[in-house]
């Protein structure tokens, strides 16, 4: 079979009624800003890109999250912003590294169309060369609001009409969803192209595989508890089989495993991080990845409600996150549901 490119494919959405042009037009843009992205992660140490933004612990290289920046996530977001700023198919956009939306400069038509993304995604992993990824979320700025301000980005998840992750690993891969299925696109470097390599995508509904960070067990709620000690009672506990466990802690990473051969993954709420409400960002990491893996069968939850249908109260707001092979993500979700039940 002939190889099928990433722009015969969106034009075959198109036909196919699933996108329009503008949509069609954001997603090659980002996908291009993706390939330049994936060559500055590939240069590795060569590319002067490693270490901190400014000088280590400086107030200037702590990003909005509090957290400290690296080069890398610095250049990965010029590389989006710029991109994406000209083509006339945005309205606006905003990411995980500036505190508010961007507008699109007057010098430039805008569009329909808001994109919210984390430029560089388990950006720990950076200097220790394992995979990072960008994750991004589409949605439709509402009519007639030619300034796009926060409280137009909030809207829930099923408001997407597109998401997708680029993991920068071994090789590296789109995968996409525009609410009719997920595919998943290889680069091919030589050629300098995404090439269609898995189209429509299913998780397996069973696994028994699953990625959490063990090191916060101690903090994590009774449920949370109850569900990770029967997985590690294996084949002596109610369960009765064995469990295997990963954790790359880039999330990119975590969810393209699961996407290939299933499994489950959970950033639950901890005692530490209560008061924050989760670890990940709803708006560019929670909802684009639950809508990925719900269009591949599998199901994203908070622990207690569906992700998608959760109404956003800040842009930057963070939740915790169940997702992957659907029967996990639901028994977690169930053990949840009926402690608070019990509580109430
Ligand atoms: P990072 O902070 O390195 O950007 O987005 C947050 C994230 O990575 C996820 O990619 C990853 O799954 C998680 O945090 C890792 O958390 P731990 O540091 O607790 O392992």
């Amino acid at each position: 079979m002939k190889p099928v490119s990433l722009i015969q494919f969106l034009i075959e959405e198109r036909r196919a009624g699933h996108i329009n042009a503008e949509l069609s037009l954001l997603i090659e843009v980002v996908a291009r800003a993706c390939k330049r992205i994936s060559v500055a992660t590939n240069k590795g140490a060569l590319g002067g890109v490693l270490g901190m933004a400014a000088g280590e612990g400086d107030a200037a290289s702590i990003n909005i999250q509090g957290e400290a920046q690296k080069k890398l996530d610095v250049i990965s977001n010029e590389i989006l912003l710029e991109a994406n700023a000209w083509g006339g198919h945005l309205a606006a956009c905003a990411s995980e590294e500036m505190e508010d939306p961007q507008q699109i400069p007057d010098m430039y038509p805008k569009g329909n169309h808001l994109l919210l993304f984390d430029p560089l995604d388990g950006s720990s992993n950076i200097d220790v060369n394992i995979s990072v990824g960008t994750i991004f979320s589409v949605l439709r700025c509402p009519d007639h609001v030619t300034e796009p301000k926060v409280e137009h980005f909030l809207q829930p998840g099923t408001e997407q009409v597109a998401a997708g992750y680029v993991v920068y690993g071994p090789a590296t891969v789109l995968v996409l969803t525009f609410g009719h299925g997920t595919h998943e696109f290889t680069l091919d470097r030589e050629v300098g192209s995404f090439v269609l390599s898995r189209r429509g995508i299913r998780i397996p509904e069973e696994t028994a595989e699953f990625a959490i960070n063990m090191s916060n067990q101690r903090h994590w709620e009774a449920p949370m508890q109850r569900y990770v000690g029967e997985l590690l009672a294996g084949t002596e506990g109610p369960r009765g089989k064995d469990f295997n466990m990963r954790w790359v802690a880039s999330m990119v990473a975590d969810v393209h495993r699961i996407i290939t051969r299933g499994g489950v993954f959970f950033y639950p709420l901890d005692a530490k991080i209560q008061a924050k409400g989760g670890k990940l960002r709803l708006m560019y990491e929670a909802n684009p990845m639950a809508f990925i893996v719900e269009q591949a069968g599998g199901a994203a939850t908070t622990g207690r409600a569906r992700i998608l249908e959760l109404q956003p109260t800040a842009l930057h707001q963070r939740v915790p996150v169940f997702l992957g092979s659907r029967k996990e993500v639901e028994t977690a979700t169930h053990y949840h549901v009926e402690a608070d039940g019990a509580r109430a």
